[in-house]
């Protein structure tokens, strides 16, 4: 058997094939305001097995968060990955905003997210997933636009909800992506899409220790300098530490069910306060990701981060 030993390794060792299939995935985030939604869209423009066919921007102040990820997109070397901007729903300002004010290089396009995520996907029937970060206005707005497209989505996963609880605090809470746009994601979680969320159960048990960071900021990347710097910005103080909470969606999105310990179908509803809520009569089934596997998680998600060599 000693012989074969060294075989195995080589083959452990070598890339996946350059001709396998990629995921084609969109990435809808509100970018800019929590720290997790820049280091999501890291782990999407990092992972060789996803093509990212899109980024669409949701919630608040739109034109400024398109900003951060045009000029994310640019520094790594990923310009041909198109923007589409959502409605914008206020003028607020957040510290992330500065590292993007005045970057003219790459723009959005002139379509809005929501016809963008329609025409995109049913161009491919069948082949793309849809990954929603933020509070869910384009992806109801495509909704309002194509009442069906759940026929054409591959996958739709979500960072999204609460069931149960979050860590060490039992009893669910109205969850920020539901509860900031509530009549949307009532909309979404009612239309019948293949829907899977991963919710404040799971995420609230992922922080970045101070290890995981310097591991990062070590790597010297373009990708790795910007996510260090947006980090700087969203610290507001020396003892916060990020929750991952949409890089979580992303990698159940990569390796389906890989990183949880168990995978719940549930019939789920939104209320009028924003809690996700099981209801046998009337919930479309939602699958839902519990009990993260923490250290497997962070430790792909890093080495993701840290073995990308784009815009090098
Ligand atoms: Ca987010």
């Amino acid at each position: 058997m000693r012989t074969y030993l060294p075989v195995f390794l080589l083959l452990l060792a070598l890339p996946a094939s350059a001709d396998a299939p990629r995921m084609k995935v969109i990435l809808d985030t509100d970018i800019g305001g929590d720290i997790d939604d820049a280091w999501a869209l890291g782990f999407v423009l990092s992972y060789a097995g996803f093509e990212p066919v899109g980024v669409t921007i949701s919630d608040g102040n739109t034109p400024a968060r398109a900003r951060v990820a045009c000029k994310m997109l640019r520094l790594a070397g990923r310009d041909d990955i198109p923007v589409a901007v959502g409605r914008k729903t206020n003028d607020d300002y957040a510290h992330q905003f500065a590292w993007a004010e005045d970057f003219q290089a790459l723009k959005p396009g002139s379509q809005s997210a929501a016809d963008f995520i329609v025409e995109r996907i049913k161009k491919e029937p069948g082949e793309i997933t849809l990954i929603a970060v933020g509070p869910l206005q384009n992806v109801a707005d495509a909704l309002r636009r194509e009442p069906a497209l759940g026929k054409y989505v591959k996958r739709v996963v979500l960072m999204s909800g609460c069931i149960y609880g979050r860590s060490g605090k039992k009893g669910a809470i109205p969850e920020w992506n539901v509860r900031a746009a509530g009549p949307d994601a009532q909309r979404v979680y009612a239309a019948g899409l293949p829907l899977t969320i991963v919710p404040l159960d799971s995420t609230t048990r992922v922080q970045l220790s101070d290890g995981e960071r310097e591991r990062l900021r070590a790597y010297r990347s373009p990708l790795t300098y910007a996510l260090e710097s947006l980090y700087r910005l969203w610290l507001d103080n020396p003892r916060s530490r990020m929750t991952l909470h949409d890089q979580l969606a992303v990698a159940e999105t990569a390796k389906p069910g890989a990183f949880f310990g168990k995978i719940e179908t549930l019939p789920l509803v939104v209320d009028e306060e924003g809690y996700t809520r099981i209801d046998q009569a009337r919930g479309k089934p939602v699958a839902v990701c519990l009990e993260p596997k923490r250290d497997a998680f962070m430790d792909y998600y890093i080495g993701q981060l840290v073995g990308q060599r784009l815009g090098m």
